[in-house]
């Protein structure tokens, strides 16, 4: 399929994702989010891939949050009957198994920023700013971003950047435990890709159950938690590469994933 809004590329089995609106600073429309959800469909689909990268094409945005143009004349009836947005929403919390992590690379506000919380873990430029400025425009966040803003920075931090709309440079996103990592800008793209061609190493059903495994920290109660862990434990117990991974270790040489 050929994308307008979003450039796909593969390397060997990392896929990166670029939303290339830049002139609109990388403003998330409809057509972006169909595309996306059509590019990380067929990133899950394919076998060859194994984590994906998610950034924004040129050096000022990530993505500046939804299209405000387009939300602008959208009447209650269309948000609430067609339920906006929703798809994506379970679409990369639900359907996207593997790993992938967002590369912030300029503005990540509003959905920009609700987009990149619902990858597996941020990496920021240290250009990168991360705001939910809704309240400006008269709503709040509608992808999620009170949820995990709150998961990840915790109440006093999300209810003050919520309810001032202020940005947050990329030190104190990190501090604050928004952001895995901050690099400098011209070396973000290279550090993520290395970063994702690492996991990609890994074998693909334990990135998986990893993935599931921290994810059910923001879900369940700690005692449901553990024992969600335990049993995705036992059932990696069963892999052809937990055997492999054990005896590489134990003969002293690189192990050799199967997948299964
Ligand atoms: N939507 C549409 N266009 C945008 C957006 C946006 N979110 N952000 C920037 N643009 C456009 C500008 O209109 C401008 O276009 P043009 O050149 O045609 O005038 C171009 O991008 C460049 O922007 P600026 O000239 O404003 O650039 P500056 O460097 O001066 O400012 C800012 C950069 C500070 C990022 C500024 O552009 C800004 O404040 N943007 C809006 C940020 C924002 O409010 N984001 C939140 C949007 S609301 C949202 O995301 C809700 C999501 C949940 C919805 C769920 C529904 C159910």
């Amino acid at each position: 399929m050929t994308f307008e809004t979003i450039q796909v590329e593969q390397h060997d089995a990392v896929t990166l994702v670029r939303i290339n609106r830049p002139k609109a600073l990388n403003a998330l429309n409809s057509q972006v989010l169909e595309e996306l959800i059509e590019a990380f469909g067929s990133f899950e689909a394919d076998d060859t891939q194994r984590c994906a990268v998610l950034t924004g094409a040129g050096e000022k945005a990530f993505a500046a949050g939804a299209d405000i143009k387009e939300m602008a004349e959208k009447p209650l009836a269309e948000f609430y009957g067609e339920n906006f947005f929703s798809r994506w929403t379970s679409h990369f919390t639900r359907a996207i198994r593997k790993p992938w992590i967002a590369a912030v690379n300029g503005f990540a506000l509003g959905g920009g920023c609700e987009v990149a919380m619902m990858a597996d873990f941020i990496l920021a430029s240290d250009t990168a700013k991360f705001g939910q400025p809704e309240i400006k425009l008269g709503v709040l966040p509608g992808m999620g971003g009170s949820q995990r803003l709150t998961h990840a920075v915790g109440k006093a931090k999300a209810m003050e950047l919520v309810l001032t709309g202020r940005l947050m440079d990329p030190e104190e996103a990190e501090r604050a435990g928004l952001v895995a990592r901050v690099v400098p800008a011209a070396d973000l793209l290279n550090d993520a890709l290395k970063t994702a061609a690492t996991i990609a190493s890994m074998p693909p059903l334990a990135a998986m159950a990893n993935k599931e495994a921290v994810n059910a920290a923001f879900e369940l109660g700690l005692d449901m938690g553990i024992q969600h862990e335990r049993r995705l434990f036992n059932v990696l117990s069963g892999t052809e590469d937990k055997r492999e991974g054990m005896q590489a270790f134990i003969e002293k040489r690189d192990p050799s994933w199967s997948g299964r």
